[in-house]
């Protein structure tokens, strides 16, 4: 049977073209800084970004976890919307690296209003934490992978700004984003004083992140990603896929946003499932299963035994993701096979 991975867009195998490109690749010392590969791609990222600067980092949680470190101190709060990654799937990360208090606020599909900033920051006193910083994500990955409005993420960035926060993207899907609106990154990068983008979802890469932030800030997370343990060394190998992932995969999400859309709306029938059609954005279709009288795990046990693999999403949600592995014949066979057990 030929299994259909529909659990997230991390799965993806680099292709010959993105593994010659690593085996190729220049490499030194990046703990030194002396890794061209890595120099390199940090500087077309920046740019992307319209930042300063870049660092490459392991993964998106270290991405976020070394910048939410590098702009706070031991006491701080931090406003989170309440589905974010970073607080939902990063196993209290802020808590335990970087003692700081998460304020959670409820999102509207991951957006916090100017309003709400302001009704949760708090003033300053002797008996108050220090509110100190603001973190969104875009693609929202918990309302389906949607994107955040650029106009709604000027006028809170302008209003937190205002108010001395500072402001972070987990932007580990801006690509997703990017596409999917017409925005340019250079656009989202004006509003955050830094971002955390990844190239291990939808573009395919293997391994790595990038924080991208002005110079002063890259070069203290340059500290905390050593003491975190990120420091890598002849990291070249993994930023020449990145590179390759940039110059090649960001265009084709297109793709895997057609095929996601595909699959939502052949669903849509099937009175079992309950899908909000307006979240279906970029490349995820979240469904709640409840009215299927089954519980999530049994709807994801029965899809396994059909060679669909989906990941379970809050209570009674479950979750498809398209990627570069997944063509439209597979999202139509997927679709057959949710029609078999749902109809
Ligand atoms: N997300 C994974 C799971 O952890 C949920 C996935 O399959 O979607 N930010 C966002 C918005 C993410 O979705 C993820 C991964 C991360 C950060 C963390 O990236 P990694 O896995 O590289 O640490």
């Amino acid at each position: 049977m030929n299994t259909i991975d529909l659990r997230s867009d991390t799965v993806t195998i680099p292709t010959p073209a993105m593994l010659q490109a690593m085996m190729s690749a220049s490499v030194g010392d990046d703990v030194y800084g002396e890794d061209p590969t890595v120099n390199a791609l940090q500087e077309k990222v920046s740019a992307l970004f319209g930042k300063e600067s870049a660092l490459f980092v392991p993964s998106g949680t270290m991405g976020n976890q070394v910048s939410i470190k590098t702009h706070t101190e031991p006491g701080d709060e931090v406003i989170v919307e309440e589905e974010a990654h970073v607080f939902v799937y990063e196993t209290a990360g802020p808590a335990i690296l970087s003692a700081v208090q998460l304020r959670t606020v409820r999102g509207t599909r991951g957006m916090l209003s100017a309003d709400q900033i302001r009704e949760t920051v708090r003033p300053p006193g002797y008996h108050l934490p220090r509110t100190r910083l603001l973190c969104l994500e875009n693609t929202h990955g918990r309302s389906g992978g949607v994107v955040l409005p650029v106009k709604d993420l000027r006028t809170v960035s302008d209003y937190a700004r205002g108010e001395g926060l500072k402001i972070h993207l987990d932007g580990a899907r801006i690509w997703n984003a990017s596409v999917a609106s017409g925005v340019a990154l250079r656009d989202y990068g004006s509003c955050f004083d830094s971002l955390s983008v990844c190239f291990s979802k939808g573009l395919g890469a293997p391994v790595g992140s990038m924080i991208v932030g002005d110079r002063a800030f890259i070069d203290r997370a340059r500290h905390f990603r050593k003491i975190f343990g990120g420091g890598m060394r002849q990291a070249g190998f993994l930023a020449a896929a990145a590179t390759y992932a940039l110059d090649h995969n960001i265009a084709r999400l297109a793709d895997d946003h057609k095929n996601a859309r595909w699959f939502a709306e052949s669903l849509m029938g099937l009175s079992q499932l309950e899908i909000d059609l307006d979240n279906v954005q970029t490349n995820m279709v979240i469904m709640d299963v409840k009215r299927s009288g089954r519980s999530q795990r049994e709807v994801l046990e029965l899809l396994a035994g059909k060679g669909v693999l989906l990941t379970p999403e809050r209570h009674s949600g479950i979750r498809a993701v398209t990627h570069l592995n997944v063509s439209r014949t597979d999202v139509e066979t997927a679709s057959k096979v949710f029609h078999s057990i749902f109809q």
